[in-house]
């Protein structure tokens, strides 16, 4: 218990608390996350700029149904920003219980230390946000569905779902992996900002008045790590690493629930 404790003030800063942004009715702490955890993650998660990932369908974690699980004794939410590599100014919100109230989480996702930097970025990679239950609208509670949403460039039109059947175009546009670094239990995501399968282009005729973005589908356009989420585990195979990891996280979570029993 002293170990996981220590573990959990080492692996955490709080840096400052109050409201981040003015955009938002929360009152959300930041914290940041420490420097070999975030090398870690932008190592093992972020997707090379523009390298199609085929296989998006067959990864590990189911999102359509993110369960509120709470993270430390507040039981917060904590969502980091890990990388970007998007031309766009992309902005994140999340949903408690299909409420349909949009909870900022960032603004504005630019960084002048990302993969597709901006000189005038304004997070910090590894810069993240924490929110306790009660400063979600509605609140959120242990077992609470969450859904986080992707506007692209800000767009009230472009908008991407973790929720896949929510999307415009009907694809999938947000990849994840649960990963536990024997302490904590991870659930990162990668998301893909464009529209349209690869390569398309021109007005979708499935979708009339939306465009095809030519999208590389390369799920790195926002990359986060996300406290206090849980995501059920799909039952694929998964080549190399994801496949170990996969099994990893599985065992610890099934302990760790005994334990806890
Ligand atoms: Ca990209
Ligand atoms: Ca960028
Ligand atoms: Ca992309």
């Amino acid at each position: 218990m002293k170990f996981q404790l220590a573990a959990r003030i080492l692996g955490v800063a709080i840096v400052a608390a109050g409201a981040l942004s003015a955009n938002s009715a929360s009152a959300q702490s930041r914290v940041d996350l420490d420097q070999s955890t975030l090398d870690f993650f932008n190592q093992e998660f972020v997707q090379d700029e523009s390298a199609f990932l085929s296989n998006a369908d067959q990864f590990q974690v189911n999102l359509n149904d993110l369960v509120y699980t709470g993270y430390g004794e507040n039981n917060a939410l904590e969502v980091f920003f890990i990388n970007e590599g998007a031309g766009y100014r992309n902005a994140l919100s999340l949903n408690v219980d299909g409420s349909g109230v949009m909870n900022n989480v960032f603004s504005d996702i630019s960084s002048t230390s990302s993969v597709l930097s901006e000189t005038d970025g304004v997070l910090d990679l590894g810069q993240g946000v924490s929110f306790l239950p009660t400063e979600l609208t509605p609140e959120a509670a242990i077992g609470s569905s969450i859904e986080l949403i992707l506007n692209a460039n800000g767009s009230s039109q472009y908008i991407y779902s973790t929720d896949e059947s929510k999307n415009v175009d009907g694809l999938q546009h947000v990849v994840g992996y649960n990963y536990n670094d024997g302490v904590d239990d991870w659930l990162i995501l990668g998301f893909e900002d464009l529209y349209g399968e690869l390569g398309a282009t021109g007005e979708d005729a499935n979708n009339l008045g939306f465009d095809n973005q030519r999208s590389d589908r390369d799920f790195n356009d926002v990359v986060i790590a996300v406290r206090g989420l849980s995501a059920d585990s799909q039952d694929v195979p998964e080549p190399g690493m994801m496949l170990g990891l996969a099994g990893v996280v599985g065992g610890l979570l099934k302990l760790r629930k005994k334990n806890e029993q």
